[in-house]
This record gives C-alpha cells, sequence and structure tokens, in this order.
C-alpha cells in the first residue's frame, strides 16, 4: 500500500505515555476490567431494559461472535448508523471486542452520505435500525449496495428490527442470540493494540466529500477521560444521552465513554425534547447532560413550567455552535445547575470551561483545552502568532488530535502546518487565562445550530440542477439555529423555490439538514479581488432580520 497513516512521532508518543495520557489499553480490554472491577453496577439504560457492567461485558461477546461469524474481524470498518438506542453501544463494543472499527454516522444521513462513508473506510459492514423517523433505512441500505456494484466493499447490512429478505442483509437479534462457535473466553479486543485505529468520526466537512478521522485506543479514551476529570465524574455519574451517540461531544466528551470510564451510568434519550428528557432525569437520576444550543431555549422554557424535579440534575454542558451569551446566563438559575461551554471538535482539540469557573467566563467563553498537553496557536492570515486577546485562527496540535485525516493525503498537505497543527479553520481570541472565545470561522462551513454543512459539498449538488447555472451557500444569522442555510443561485429562467431545490436534493440522497433554507435568485455571483466567490457581500444582500 502506498498511503501513509499520518500520525504521532515516537518522540512525541513516548511523551505522551510517560505523562499517563496514553494507556496502552484498549476498549475491549477496558470494559473488561469494569466488568471486573465493578460487574454489578449498572452502565447502561435504555427505556426498560438495563445493563450491568457485566452484563454490557457479556453483551459484547456475544455481538463479537455474532459479528466475527460473519467475517468482520481485526481492524475491518463497519458503519454505524443508528438512532439512539442501547444497541449503538452494544454494538460499538461488540466491534471492539473483534478488534473492528465502528464509523460514526449520523442517523440523519442518507444515501450519498452514507454511500461515501462506505467507499472511503471501504466498511464490510452496516448497522442500521430497519425503520427511524418514518423512514425506512433497509431501503437506503438496497441502494447503496446497488451503487457500490457487486465489487463495493459492502457484504453485510446488520438491521436492528426486522430484517426483510434481502440476500445480506441480517438481524442483530439472531446474530447476538447464536449459539458459540468455541467456547472459553476469547481475546478482549481481537488481539487490537492501543495504538490502532479504535473508531472512525466524519469530520464536519469543507470540502466536496466529508474526511474520515481516525482516533486511536489511546487518544480517544485520554479524550473521554481528561473531560471526565474535569467534569470530576464518578460511579455516582448519570450521563443521559440527548444529542446523536455518533456524535463526538455525546460519545466520548466526556458523554457516554467517560462515563463508563468512571464506572457510572450511561441513560439513552429516544429524543431530544426536555419532556424526555426530564421525565429520565426525575426516573433515573440524571447528574449530567449536554446540548447544542437550538435546544436550551425549549429545555428553559419546560423547566420553567415548574412540573418537574430536576434536583439531581447538576451540570449541563452545551457546545457544538455558539452559545448566545444571554442563553448562558439564565440556562443556570433556570434548571438550578452548573453550566459548562463546550467548544470541541471531532479532529480532537475540547475545550471545557471549569465547573469553578468565575461567571464571567462561564458566560462569555468556550472554555480551554482539556489536556495540559494541548497546544494552541492563534495566528494571523500568514501564521504568525497574535498577542491574547486578538482574533485568529486557532491551529492545535496535542494527545488526541489528529495529524491526518484518513486515506485523505492530499487534503492532508494542506489541513495541517509542516510541524503538525491541525488547521480548525476557527477564528478565536484567546484570554490571558487560556480560555478561548469563537469569534468567527474562515472555513467555508455553516454550523447550523452545530449541524456542520460543508458549502461545497451542497454548492456541487445544485450545481446539477439543470436550471441552476451558479450557486453559493452562504450562512446567515437566525434567531433559532444561530445560522441558517442561504442557497444564492445563477438561473437563465426562473430559479427553483426552496422546497422544488429540497426536493431535488433529497432525490439526489443528501441529508435533510444540509439543505437549504432558502434559495435566493441572483443575476451573478460578487466576486472578491482574488476572484472568490464573495459570500460576505451575498449575505449583506439580504433583509437584516
Ligand atoms: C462555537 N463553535 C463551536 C462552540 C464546536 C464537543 C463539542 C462540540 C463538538 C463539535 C465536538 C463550538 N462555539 N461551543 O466534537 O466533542 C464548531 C467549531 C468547531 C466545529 C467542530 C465535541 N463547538 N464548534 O461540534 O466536529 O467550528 O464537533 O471547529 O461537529 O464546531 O464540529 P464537530
Amino acid at each position: 500500500m502506498t498511503e501513509t497513516q499520518r500520525t504521532w512521532s515516537e518522540a512525541e508518543s513516548a511523551r505522551y505515555r510517560a505523562a499517563g495520557h496514553w494507556q496502552g489499553t484498549t476498549f475491549g480490554t477496558r470494559l473488561r476490567e469494569g466488568a471486573a472491577g465493578h460487574g454489578g453496577r449498572v452502565a447502561l439504560v435504555d427505556g426498560e431494559r438495563r445493563w450491568t457492567y457485566a452484563e454490557l461485558d457479556a453483551e459484547a461477546d456475544r455481538v463479537a461472535r455474532g459479528l466475527g461469524g460473519l467475517g468482520i474481524g481485526r481492524g475491518d470498518r463497519v458503519v454505524v448508523q443508528l438512532p439512539n438506542c442501547a444497541e449503538f453501544v452494544l454494538v460499538w463494543f461488540g466491534l471492539q471486542r473483534l478488534g473492528a472499527v465502528p464509523v460514526h454516522a449520523m442517523p440523519g444521513h442518507r444515501r450519498r452520505e452514507i454511500g461515501h462513508l462506505v467507499r472511503a473506510a471501504g466498511a464490510v459492514a452496516c448497522v442500521v435500525p430497519d425503520r427511524h423517523a418514518r423512514f425506512d433505512h433497509r431501503e437506503l441500505m438496497r441502494e447503496v449496495r446497488a451503487e457500490q456494484g457487486p465489487d463495493g466493499p459492502l457484504r453485510h447490512v446488520v438491521v436492528v428490527g426486522e430484517p426483510g429478505s434481502d440476500e445480506g442483509f441480517v438481524s442483530f437479534e439472531a446474530l447476538r442470540t447464536k449459539p458459540p462457535l468455541v467456547s472459553g473466553p476469547g481475546p478482549h479486543d481481537g488481539g487490537a493494540d492501543a495504538a490502532d485505529v479504535a473508531l472512525l468520526l466524519l469530520s464536519g466537512g469543507t470540502t466536496g466529500l466529508p474526511k474520515l478521522i481516525p482516533r486511536t485506543h489511546d487518544d480517544y479514551s485520554y479524550n473521554a477521560r481528561a473531560c471526565a476529570e474535569v467534569c470530576a465524574l464518578g460511579t455516582r455519574t448519570v450521563y443521559l444521552a440527548v444529542l446523536p451517540l455518533g456524535f463526538n461531544f455525546t460519545f466520548a466528551c466526556p458523554g457516554v465513554l467517560g462515563t463508563l470510564m468512571a464506572g457510572g451510568t450511561v441513560v439513552v434519550a429516544p429524543d431530544p425534547s426536555p419532556q424526555t428528557a426530564f421525565a429520565l432525569v426525575e426516573r433515573e437520576g440524571v447528574t449530567l447532560t449536554s446540548l447544542t444550543p437550538p435546544l436550551v431555549p425549549h429545555w428553559m422554557d419546560e423547566a420553567a413550567s415548574g412540573s418537574w424535579d430536576l434536583a439531581s440534575l447538576s451540570v449541563v454542558q452545551v457546545g457544538g455552535a455558539r452559545l448566545p451569551e444571554d442563553h448562558a446566563r439564565r440556562l443556570g438559575p433556570t434548571l438550578g445547575v452548573t453550566v459548562q461551554q463546550v467548544f470541541g471538535m471531532a479532529e480532537g482539540l475540547i475545550n471545557l470551561t471549569r465547573l469553578d469557573d468565575p461567571e464571567d467566563l462561564v458566560h462569555a467563553t468556550q472554555g480551554r483545552p482539556v489536556s495540559p498537553d494541548d497546544e494552541v496557536l492563534v495566528v494571523d492570515a500568514d501564521g504568525r502568532p497574535v498577542p491574547d486577546g486578538a482574533a485568529g485562527e486557532l491551529l492545535t496540535r496535542g494527545p488526541y488530535t489528529l495529524r491526518g485525516y484518513y486515506r485523505a493525503e492530499e487534503h492532508n498537505r494542506t489541513a495541517f502546518t509542516p510541524d503538525g497543527y491541525y488547521r480548525s479553520g476557527d477564528v478565536v481570541r484567546r484570554l490571558p487565562s487560556g480560555h478561548l472565545v469563537v469569534v468567527g470561522r474562515i472555513k467555508d462551513q455553516i454550523n447550523r445550530g452545530g449541524e456542520k454543512v460543508a458549502a461545497v459539498e451542497v454548492e456541487e449538488q445544485l450545481l446539477a440542477h439543470p436550471a441552476i447555472a451558479a450557486a453559493a451557500l452562504v450562512g446567515v444569522p437566525d434567531e433559532r439555529w444561530g445560522e441558517r442555510s442561504v442557497a444564492f443561485v445563477v438561473c437563465a429562467g426562473a430559479a427553483p423555490g426552496t422546497r422544488e431545490v429540497a426536493a431535488f436534493l433529497k432525490e439526489r440522497g443528501l441529508a435533510g439538514y444540509k439543505t437549504p433554507d432558502e434559495v435566493v435568485q441572483v443575476p451573478g455571483l460578487p466576486l472578491t479581488a482574488v476572484g472568490k466567490v464573495d459570500k460576505a457581500a451575498l449575505a449583506g444582500r439580504l433583509p437584516r432580520p
């Protein structure tokens, strides 16, 4: 193989090991150790179903046997597209037990995203629900398989629920209840090494096709543990997973993994409504949860109704997009919780406000790095560091920030500095305390309430419309989402309307959250002095809200 995965140097790796950040333990082994140490404690709750650590560990064995029986083994990539349900966690640890690599997809992804993920990861299997949110995922998988053709990597579709009768589609339930082929304890992790890639996350994307982010056992468990330490997690922690489980925030910041590594309990919320969440808070004694900013006003309204007992809830994290300062200020008193702002990225670096930070820092900053070995530079357009307080692009490297996207050598040449810093594309100001304030972005991405949309990806799809000659997708301020997307299109005749465009993009298999909120016809696209589309000028043409 000609590709080389960019990774940390030997010297850096030795440093991270010596510091105790990298502990040389795989996730498969960690689960086994958790079961041995505190097997009787409750690890996972989904509705009426609950698993102790010992049961979760035994379940991982069963899932591993079933998946292993399909021929899935160490290093194999498997796309996991499940809504918030316990099976996400069971499948994840089942794959870890085989040394196989889950690829986190979002529930809203469609043919285009899943097809791309399968190809880019070379995935041998996908795990999907039968139906979710009035959408048939088996139909989606049929289309993906048809597109791949007989030579594609995808061999198996594992369905949680009713698998149907397609060849190659198997029921998750049937897999996990298969009798064991061999008895006795197998390896905990399929023989994986802690330096191996443990999972692949999807980048928010700035290019036509989203990139895959390799995370190793060593780096990702440090990510979860470092966040868990800042959040003071312990055996009494009850974490409520409200946002999609596949989201890095929910899964490891500290989320599911941080909680499980601390011996706490993970409760899965099937939807992010405050009614669902508050009922679970009351019933399960939830202590910690995480939200994106658009949920915050709904949660505050429901809490203010006074009909819920939220006494157990002690910390609410908010991240993924900029939290308006007024919401940050009101959230704590309204829910009776400590608020924590989270500025993170699937690529690595996580910033958290500390639980004992003064209020002005909690309300007006997005936190500071969780690791003492996170290296952060704030630089001007020429790559020169700017003084504290001045705005510049955030560059970062450290013990859990990637050194290169998966199989993306060309992109990697520009996405990183020669000395290995990841160019985040975020514009921040750093305060003398080390806290960062996110003030903008130089990457061509729209952040719609935490969901990331690469403008180029949508523009390419818009250009496939016969009536559209040129297109630019622009993020504009929005009360509800923080930002919404507007497609400026150039057409010879009448432009297609917003709904027609939505239908067109859906037909092309694009995830719904990427559809433009609005389509605006313009006679031409204005250009900047260097000949790029002037998106600021386009945004300025819209009436001010
Ligand atoms: C402004 N922008 C933010 C914030 C992320 C925890 C939390 C979030 C993510 C995430 C994550 C922001 N204010 N508080 O993975 O573990 C924008 C930045 C950043 C990009 C990363 C986690 N928090 N952002 O959002 O990979 O632009 O991760 O670079 O989806 O979201 O997006 P993503």
